[in-house]
Formats: structure tokens, C-alpha cells, sequence
């Protein structure tokens, strides 16, 4: 497999060996605005989708970052279709845009369209959900959150809340995508040591309010009094199961507490009013950050770029919920 600095310093090659030969299209010395003379630098961007209000502010946040940093934003939304998203990155090759900004529905199934990019030689940056590829020179660089490790916040917030005993019920994102793995391993690997915390079902709610809502309502159906806890990988699914709760005739947060990640600010309004226990935090505010690395890329300036830049998260609950509600920026 290529080591990751060998794709750095291809670019960065790529970058000089164009800036020496004359009336080469890719000539782009890069000026304070990030781009060269009167053309803009084009990204194409390719979105899983809207699938949730987190959905929303990463979009947004890559917007405004690339309007900020003068570049030309193509945006393509893959309206939860991995066909979709392949097909607006084809095209995007096709169009020879300088740069790709990838976020993948799901990890697997991107090595022949990864290649495609590679043979024209345009710069692929994944953020927000992983790829698992072959090779891994095929993207410069990932930025996203941890969502591991925030699965394993939402079960140490658990077992701390609990004294370590629980029926829990899980509301899995869409099928495949590297949080709904990573957030249903990460929890699993802390309660593995508390034999008194059990998963009785999980489903996947495909990271939507409205399945979340459906699912619950059906596991509230076949698993009645029995469901203590849910675990939910993302905010708006768990609003959907609270919707649910209620329509039951219990009390969210009070009869069966819940957890779940992302850290909207419609959790905190939930929270405050009692009916979401806990969010841990997963910062869909990463256009600054991505459009920085870009900046890099395209100025061949990547070669000491790390493969993965992981964003910190933190953990909130009912108790601070109120104090600090004003200040959620999403
Ligand atoms: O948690 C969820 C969204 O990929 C981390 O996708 C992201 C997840 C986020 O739709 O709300």
C-alpha cells in the first residue's frame, strides 16, 4: 500500500512541474484569497444528504467557509443514495473542478471512483464520515469527528447514570456509514465490561427523526415495560423516539431515559425541558477546517499533512443543559 506521504508529495510535484512549463492549465500560484489572478478555484463538494439537522449546519458551514475563502462552491446533494453521491463525484472529475470535498454516506464502495479522481490527478478531501479503501494515497486527508470515541462517551455517561444497570434499546444511523459503526462499537466496547447493561434490540433509524419515531414506536410495542434506556446515534432520532414515548403515555427522560450525539441545539431545548438526559457532542462545524486543508492542498503545501484530523467532543446533560443553551452555535 503507498504510504500517505507519497500522494503529498505527488501534488506538491504536480504543483511545481506545472508552475515550470508554460500555459499549463494548472498553474495556480495561490494569492491571499486562495486563488490566482481573476479565476476562482472550484471545489466540488458531494453531501450524504439532509438527513438531520447536523446534516444542515455541515452544509452550511462548508458554504460559508468556501464563500469566505473566495473559492467557487459546486454542491452536489446525494439525497441519501450512495449512486447519487458516485455520480456527482464522476461528473465533478469530468468537470476538472481543482479540488473534492467527500463525505460519504457510507465507507465502503469508493475505490473505482477515487480512482477516477486520481488518474486526473484532482485532490480528494473526506470529511465528516470515513472511506475504507485499498489504498490510501486515494484521499489526502480525513476531517471529522471521533464518533469511536463518542460512543463510548454516551456509554460511560450511561453506566455512571444507571449505577451500571439497564435494558437498553439502540437507534442505529444509516446502515454502513462509519458513525453508525463506529458509535455501536465504541458503546459496546464499555459495556462489555458491565454485564448488567444490556442491548434487549437495535434497529436502524437511518439517522432520521421520523423513522427514529417509527422504530421506537414498534419497539415500544413488542418490548413494552421492559425498555429502560435508548441509545440513540444521533439527536434527531432520539426526538423521534421521545415523540413516540409520549404517544405511549410515559415521561422521556423520567420512565425511560435517553442518550444520543450530535449536540443540536434542538437536544438542548429537549433537555431543558427534561425529556433528553444526555447529547454527547459531535461538531458539524467543519468548513473552517476543511477549507484550511484545501487551501493547502491546492498550494502543494500538504506533503506533512496528517491522514486523519480528528475533531474533540464533549458531554452534556440535563444538569448544564440551561446554562449554556445561548451558546450552541448549530
Ligand atoms: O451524527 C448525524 C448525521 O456523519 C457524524 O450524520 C455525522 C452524522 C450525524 O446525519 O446526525
Amino acid at each position: 500500500m503507498p504510504r500517505s506521504s507519497d500522494s503529498f508529495a505527488l501534488f506538491a510535484l504536480m504543483g511545481l512541474s506545472c508552475l515550470m512549463a508554460s500555459g499549463c492549465a494548472d498553474s495556480k500560484p495561490s494569492d491571499s484569497s486562495n486563488n490566482v489572478g481573476d479565476r476562482k478555484y472550484t471545489i466540488g463538494f458531494v453531501q450524504t444528504g439532509s438527513e438531520s439537522d447536523w446534516r444542515k449546519a455541515h452544509s452550511d458551514s462548508v458554504r460559508q467557509a468556501a464563500e469566505d475563502a473566495g473559492y467557487e462552491l459546486k454542491f452536489a446533494d446525494g439525497q441519501g443514495k450512495q449512486e447519487n453521491q458516485i455520480k456527482a463525484l464522476s461528473s465533478f472529475v469530468a468537470q476538472r473542478v481543482d479540488a473534492i470535498i467527500l463525505s460519504p454516506l457510507v465507507e465502503t464502495g469508493w475505490d473505482n471512483v477515487l480512482e477516477k479522481a486520481a488518474q486526473r490527478n484532482i485532490p480528494v478531501l473526506i470529511l465528516d464520515r470515513q472511506v475504507e479503501v485499498e489504498d490510501e494515497s486515494l484521499f489526502v486527508t480525513y476531517i471529522g469527528a471521533d464518533t469511536y470515541n463518542e460512543g463510548r462517551l454516551a456509554a460511560e455517561w450511561l453506566i455512571k447514570n444507571t449505577d451500571g444497570k439497564a435494558k437498553v434499546v439502540e437507534l442505529q444511523g444509516t446502515p454502513g456509514a462509519s458513525p453508525t459503526l463506529n458509535r455501536y462499537k465504541g458503546f459496546r466496547d464499555v459495556i462489555k465490561d458491565h454485564p448488567s447493561i444490556e442491548i434487549i434490540a437495535s434497529q436502524s433509524g437511518d439517522f432520521r427523526l421520523s423513522k427514529g419515531k417509527e422504530v421506537m414506536e414498534a419497539l415500544l410495542k413488542t418490548h413494552g415495560d421492559d425498555v429502560e434506556v435508548v441509545y440513540a446515534h444521533n439527536d434527531d432520532m432520539a426526538i423521534g423516539a421521545i415523540q413516540a414515548i409520549e404517544d405511549a403515555g410515559k415521561k422521556p427522560g423520567d420512565d425511560i431515559v435517553l442518550v444520543s450525539i450530535d449536540g443540536v441545539k434542538a437536544a438542548f431545548e429537549s433537555m431543558v425541558e427534561g425529556k433528553l438526559n444526555c447529547t454527547v457532542e459531535c461538531n458539524p462545524l467543519q468548513g473552517p477546517m476543511a477549507m484550511e486543508a484545501v487551501a493547502k492542498i491546492l498550494a502543494g503545501e500538504a506533503e506533512d499533512m496528517s491522514k486523519r484530523q480528528m475533531i474533540k467532543d464533549e458531554v452534556y446533560d440535563r444538569s448544564v443543559a440551561k446554562d449554556i443553551i445561548d451558546s450552541r452555535k448549530y
